[in-house]
């Protein structure tokens, strides 16, 4: 792959998918000028170096060395080296043409308990990383929390006690501080979901807790902690530009029934309007307050804290994966209960809700395909919220792969999938929708949690015994859309 030049990369030429990039067709479905062309990875699936230069203890170390928690004992201890190997990462990310970096900050690393004084060591890693990639012409796109919370904080409660939300706007400005002269865009918390209800109620990521209550305090506490953090960094840098990555999925019901309609009312709602209104209205939705009543979520919420978190966005981030279909009725066979709000639960009171499989093709992950959810999500915060400019912070696919015996990894199916995903982003632009950027997940394989290095998201193959990095065809057609600035026609 050779390294296209900035004209390239808006003028060029692109592949179809799976393809050669040199002998591809120009682009029909071309983005908008300034389109953010990105790969996204996170501090603990690929730092490793966990013990150095003052970096102390996470939760994801913890929860790693609990026995059964995450597939065949795996850590994040080495995870793909990238500590040492910053520099050559960066390489790779100029042969792909990338326009933009997101990556996230160990918090650990900056405060290794959690607060106090910041440890200038592992300032200065990121800082080294942002110069190279400022160097190599690519933006910088930091996030602030990727779910490795310092122990310290976990044994204090963690995120479902209140001043954890104090200490993060703490480290927030401890890191803006350090990097806001040559960083712009920022990213506070990185699906907030993810971390109260599969690190609080489902037990699956760390900390590895199943309560209820405290789940849905620890949602408010990451968007206070989000608010905060954003009040602390615009008085130092009024330029900086400032959002949050949420996880977003289209919830369709199962049928027409009434029964079907109100499963996926709630379940979008504590999926999905749980964290968008708050940051774009400055309230939480009050059909899903009434639905957890009963968790007394409400006294989590004090006077001001809406203010704090709403409409403190410059951007909002959105990683799209897979969508829900969601039926009120236990008699449904198929049943596909994956989420932390299956059957029955406090969060759906007496009602039973249940995810069912639709027959759609899976990735690796058994996540079902649905580019047309992607489009369903853009298209519905465009009409139902008030405007903002969107990001796709994440978007991807997982797969248990290996390379051929020619040493190439032709990983078609993830090449179709970013294909499909692309074209419905590029729908939901046509129709208006402010889509200003897209992050592939991942540049590279990394520590996929719970499921340790099973899977697979990397546009970049790495072998975790030597530590090789070796482009899979997704990189070569992601680095020719990048060329082209967008998609060939497919009609
Ligand atoms: O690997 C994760 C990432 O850390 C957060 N979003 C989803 C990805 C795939 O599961």
């Amino acid at each position: 792959m050779t390294s296209p030049t900035q004209s390239d990369r808006q003028h060029g030429e692109q592949t179809a998918p799976g393809a050669d990039t040199d002998t591809a067709p120009t682009a029909a479905l071309v983005f908008p000028a300034g389109f953010r062309w990105g790969a996204a990875t996170a501090a603990y699936q690929i730092e490793g170096a966990v013990d150095e230069d003052g970096r102390g203890p996470s939760i994801w170390d913890t929860f790693c060395r609990t026995p059964g928690k995450v597939l065949n004992g795996d850590t994040g201890d080495v995870a793909v080296d990238h500590y040492h190997r910053f520099r050559d990462d960066v390489a790779l990310m100029s042969e792909l043409g990338l326009t933009a970096y997101r990556f996230s900050i160990s918090w650990p690393r900056v405060q290794p308990d959690g607060s106090g004084p910041p440890n200038q060591a592992g300032l200065d890693f990121y800082r080294r990383l942002v110069d190279a990639l400022l160097e190599a012409g690519i933006e910088p796109w930091p996030t602030l929390y990727h779910w490795d919370l310092p122990q310290a904080l976990e044994d204090a409660g963690g995120w479902p006690e209140r001043d954890t939300a104090f200490r993060f706007a703490d480290y927030a400005g401890h890191v803006h501080a350090a990097l806001g002269d040559r960083v712009t865009r920022w990213t506070t918390v990185n699906e907030p979901w993810c971390t109260a209800f599969l690190g609080y109620a489902s037990g699956e990521h760390a900390p590895g807790r199943r309560e209820p209550a405290a789940a849905l305090r620890a949602a408010h506490h990451l968007l206070l902690g989000h608010g905060t953090a954003v009040r602390a960094m615009r008085a130092q840098h009024p330029g900086s530009r400032i959002g949050a990555a949420v996880n977003l999925y289209a919830v369709d019901p199962a049928g027409d029934g009434e029964r079907d309609r109100d499963a996926a009312r709630r379940i979008d709602g504590l999926q999905n309007r749980l964290f968008l209104d708050p940051l774009l209205r400055g309230s939480y939705p009050a059909d899903v307050l009434a639905d957890v009543e009963s968790l007394d979520f409400a006294s989590a919420v004090r006077d001001g804290d809406l203010e704090t978190i709403g409409r403190s966005v410059d951007q909002l981030g959105i990683n799209y994966y897979s969508v829900f279909t969601v039926t009120g009725d236990p008699e449904v066979t198929g049943q596909a209960a994956s989420s932390p709000f299956s059957t029955h639960s406090p969060w759906v009171g007496s009602d039973f809700v249940g995810f069912v499989g639709t027959g759609r093709p899976v990735t690796g992950m058994g996540w079902e395909i649905d580019a047309g959810g992607l489009h369903r999500v853009l298209t519905r915060l465009h009409r139902e919220y008030p405007p903002v400019d969107l990001y796709i912070t994440e978007n991807g696919a997982g797969y248990d792969e290996s390379p051929g015996a020619d040493g190439a990894v032709r990983d078609t199916s993830r090449v179709e999938y970013l294909d499909a995903h692309l074209r419905a982003a590029h729908a939901a632009i046509t129709e208006g929708v402010p889509l200003r950027g897209y992050f592939v997940w991942s540049l590279l394989d990394n520590f996929e949690w719970s499921w340790g290095y099973s899977k697979r998201f990397g546009l970049v193959h790495v072998d975790y015994s030597t530590q090789r990095r070796v482009p899979k065809d997704s990189a070569r057609w992601y680095a020719g859309v990048i060329r082209a600035g967008g998609l060939p026609d497919r009609s």
